[in-house]
């Protein structure tokens, strides 16, 4: 006999998906004409053991995936995302400044989480923690190894859904256990490039409160997509405001004459590398 149920993908392969349905797995190929990714709520049908995905459910959120001209579904119904940076391994701020934009351009919450606290801080780290500490968003500051910093995130994570991103190694799968209270396998740091721990997207459940977090080695880090003019607005906030007294409306902000944001940056009043980031990210502007 067949039965409807409804499932939510916590995990997802190259075909096929793992969908759990009332405290059970199960394994469906992926339709052909529908995208699915892990978050997507949807409707299965079961017989005995097997079942198939009847029906996907509109989604409050869809996070993309470009290559080129493609655009492929990552992530679904998520509320935020998490971006986990450490001193070491370290990110380049480009990198923080590219997913602040892509978290906008979905409509996505980001915040911080300056994880491995407990390691001595490069000054390039420490100055890198109070330019985007003081960019009104949500941030944390965690060890994992000493256990510090790890409730204020959980107690944050109540009722949201977010995707963990940042560089192989930075503890994006150790912080996701703790949270969880799921061991999950993490990458022993050595001084070689080129290998990563978690292989595969997997959803899982906050530890006793109403959270999820997807861990994800596709999201460590991804090609910047088309990026609209209020992203660029949003996110370079204190660049937007300086352009607004530039002698040109149409100022470039490069060599153009009467240009505040560059007056800006001399003062000391805009860093440099967003002036750096957001003059990389306008490029992509695709309106
Ligand atoms: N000192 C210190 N080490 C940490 C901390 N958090 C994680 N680590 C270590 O950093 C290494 C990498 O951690 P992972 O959690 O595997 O990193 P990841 O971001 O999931 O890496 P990928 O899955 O490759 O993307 C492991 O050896 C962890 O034990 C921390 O807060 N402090
Ligand atoms: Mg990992
Ligand atoms: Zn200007």
């Amino acid at each position: 006999m067949e039965k409807v149920q409804i499932g939510k993908v916590i995990e997802f392969y190259t075909n096929s998906c793992l969908v759990l349905s009332e405290e059970k797995t199960y394994n469906c190929m992926t339709p052909k004409n529908h995208e699915v990714a892990v978050g997507d709520n949807l409707e299965i049908l079961v017989q005995s053991s097997n079942a198939i995905i009847s029906k996907i459910h509109d989604r409050s959120s869809a996070l993309y995936r470009f290559r080129g001209q493609k655009k492929r579904l990552l992530a679904a119904n998520l509320t935020n995302i998490g971006i986990i940076l450490a001193s070491v391994p370290q990110a380049p701020r480009f990198f923080i400044d590219k997913w602040l934009t892509i978290a906008d351009g979905a409509k996505l919450e980001p915040f911080l989480v300056f994880n491995k606290s407990d390691l001595e801080l490069s000054q390039e780290f420490e100055d890198t923690k109070d330019l985007y500490s003081k960019l009104n968003l949500p941030y944390f500051v965690t060890s994992f190894k000493e256990n510090f910093g790890i409730t204020e995130l959980k107690n944050f994570l109540e009722n949201r859904t977010c995707i963990f991103v940042g560089q192989s190694g930075v503890g994006k799968s150790s912080l996701t256990g703790a949270l969880t209270g799921i061991n999950l396998k993490t990458k022993v740091l050595s001084n070689e490039q080129g290998q990563h721990t978690t292989s595969t997207s997997r959803l899982f459940k906050v530890e006793n409160l109403d959270g999820s977090i997807i861990d994800s080695p596709g999201v460590r880090d991804i090609e910047q997509g088309p990026v609209s003019k209020s992203s660029i607005k949003n996110v370079f906030h204190e660049i937007t405001e300086a352009s607004k007294k530039c002698q040109f409306r149409n100022c470039g902000h490069k060599k153009d004459k009467g240009c505040f944001v560059k007056k800006g940056i001399e003062e000391g009043l805009i860093n440099q590398s967003r002036y750096d980031s957001f003059l990389e990210l306008v490029k992509n502007i695709d309106e």
